[in-house]
């Protein structure tokens, strides 16, 4: 047999968590180019249509439903819904997110709550919800997005970064919990990659240069650019297929070698 045959998610569902658009969204394309069944979610109706339209346009049966992942009894009804209709979630991307950008000593506790709770507690609620079927079934992949700072901290992103750094720890605790019972669970950490999130680090300045950021990000990067969400592409279906069935509890940095590298001399 085809080692890629190991990399096959044929007959699989995958529920990528904010996926109408941004790393979410090139994730769920990966996943249905290697066979996987998509269906995604949103907390913005206006973007869940125009997510439904984009996965049309890439020729992708994609299925949208829209829920807050924060809200535990609308996750249940959700995903007892999505069962129904489309079976057993086989893989579980939990990819939502938000970032806040300011000092902490201009974050509210309300703030840092906030965040907290969309990046974090609701990766909780996410598989929390889909791990019984998955037990029941023998298998499954829980894969959860982490970051940069999973691993670093930076000015401004306190809330973000306590997150990431939980959602690492998360990600080992699934894994050691449910290991016994074949369900892998590993976290992708991406760099610096270009989205929505990332577009106020990249606007140009008033006199076409770059944003000091940018220039920065840059340096930092041995890769020298910043990433596309399709640079996420191989390690998501690597994660979400039997390829993976020995590696738990392990974050795999997508980032163009920015955590082994001092940075280049200004
Ligand atoms: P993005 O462009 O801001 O997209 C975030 C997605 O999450 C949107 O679809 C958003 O929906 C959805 N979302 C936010 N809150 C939600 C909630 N409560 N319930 C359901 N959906 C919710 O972000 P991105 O850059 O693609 O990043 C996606 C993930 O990768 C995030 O977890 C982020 O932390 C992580 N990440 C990003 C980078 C980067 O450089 N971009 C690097 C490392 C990690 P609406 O827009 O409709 O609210
Ligand atoms: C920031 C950026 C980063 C990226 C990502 C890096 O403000 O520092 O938004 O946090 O989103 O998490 O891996």
């Amino acid at each position: 047999m085809s080692i890629l045959n190991k990399f096959s998610l044929n007959n699989k569902i995958a529920l990528v968590t904010g996926a109408s658009y941004g790393i979410g969204f090139e994730i769920a394309k990966s996943l249905a180019g290697a066979g996987a069944k998509i269906v995604f979610n949103d907390v913005v109706p206006e973007n869940l249509q125009k997510g439904l339209e984009a996965y049309k346009e890439a020729g992708i049966d994609a299925h949208g439903y829209l829920f807050d992942i924060t809200d535990e009894a609308a996750v249940e009804k959700s995903i007892a819904q999505i069962e129904k209709e489309h079976g057993v979630i086989d893989i579980l991307v939990n990819n939502a997110g938000i970032i806040q950008r300011k000092s902490m000593l201009e974050t509210s506790a309300a703030d840092y709550r906030k965040i907290i709770d969309i990046d974090l507690t609701g990766q909780f609620i996410m598989a929390k919800a889909v791990l019984p079927s998955m037990i029941k079934k023998g298998s499954g992949k829980i894969i959860n997005i982490c970051s940069m700072m999973s691993e670093l901290g930076r000015e401004t992103v306190v809330g973000y970064a306590s997150a990431k750094g939980g959602l690492k720890m998360l990600t080992k605790n699934i894994c050691s919990e449910f290991g016994h019972a074949n369900i892998q669970c590993n976290g992708i950490g991406p760099g610096y990659i270009a989205t929505p999130q990332t577009a106020p680090l990249r606007e140009k300045q008033a006199d076409g240069s770059r944003h000091p950021f940018d220039q920065f990000i840059i340096a930092k990067t041995p890769a020298g650019r910043w990433g596309t969400p399709d640079d996420l592409a191989g390690a998501a279906v690597f994660l979400a297929s039997e390829a993976s069935n020995f590696v738990n509890g392990h974050i795999l940095y997508v980032d163009g070698g920015i955590l082994a590298y001092i940075g280049k001399q200004p």
